[in-house]
């Protein structure tokens, strides 16, 4: 329905070919997210995972769907399993699926299907350094990003780490969908900065769905 009230109706911004924002886009689903959210982490809760270099992840983590994300000593890699229960992850609630393909189609990405969720929990001065996303195996699916919760700055650069960077802000509701020519572009997360969301509380959430295998 039509709401003449809401100020704030999607709107969507090109960020480069193959990539763009779609504001707001998520926020009718938000309250469902978050509740979905929170029943995967009761499942298999969030924790902070190691880098190969050995440092611990600012970020807290946790996945949902066929396959996770993960990171130890030994690298990067896509499992059916969660390594620190054995578990394995939640399947991707439908709620998800379906917001991410549609915002996957509005994009112009329709063949998108999705088997991994991988879920990040921002606290204040929490940081996701500038990095490529590489580890799936078809680069021609796009990945969806949700964000939720605080808002951040997230750092959009080229395809070396040296390049320079767009900064842009992400908020509640916000969905970035990227893929073709810019699928393997670096981009980041600046350390978040504290507040409170009046849905979300003391953190960002971001989602992103990909095809891993
Ligand atoms: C984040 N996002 O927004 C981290 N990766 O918390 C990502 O690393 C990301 O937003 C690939 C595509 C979109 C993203
Ligand atoms: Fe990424």
């Amino acid at each position: 329905m039509l709401d003449l009230f809401n100020d704030e109706a999607p709107w969507q911004e090109p960020l480069a070919e193959g990539a763009v924002i779609l504001r707001r886009r998520a926020r009718e689903q938000g309250a469902a997210l978050l509740t979905e959210i929170l029943a995967v982490a009761a499942q298999n809760p969030f924790y902070h995972r190691i880098t190969p270099g050995g440092h611990r992840m600012s970020v807290a983590m946790t996945n949902c769907g066929d396959f996770g994300w993960s990171s130890n000593a030994r690298g990067y890699r896509y499992s059916e399993e969660d390594e620190s229960s054995g578990h394995k992850w939640p399947a991707m609630p439908t709620v998800f699926r379906q917001l991410a393909l549609e915002a996957a189609r509005e994009a112009g990405f329709t063949q998108f299907n999705p088997d991994a969720c991988l879920i990040n929990r921002y606290e204040p001065g929490a940081k996701l350094s500038l990095h490529q996303d590489k580890d799936e195996k078809d680069l021609r699916q796009p990945i969806v990003s949700v964000s939720l919760g605080l808002p951040a700055v997230f750092q959009f650069g080229g395809f070396e780490r040296g390049d320079a960077t767009q900064r842009i802000l992400l908020e509640h509701g916000d969905i970035v969908v990227w893929g073709g020519p810019s699928r393997l572009r670096y981009h980041g997360i600046l350390p978040l900065k504290a507040g409170v969301h009046p849905l979300v509380g003391a953190y960002r959430y971001n989602l992103t769905f990909r095809r891993a295998f």
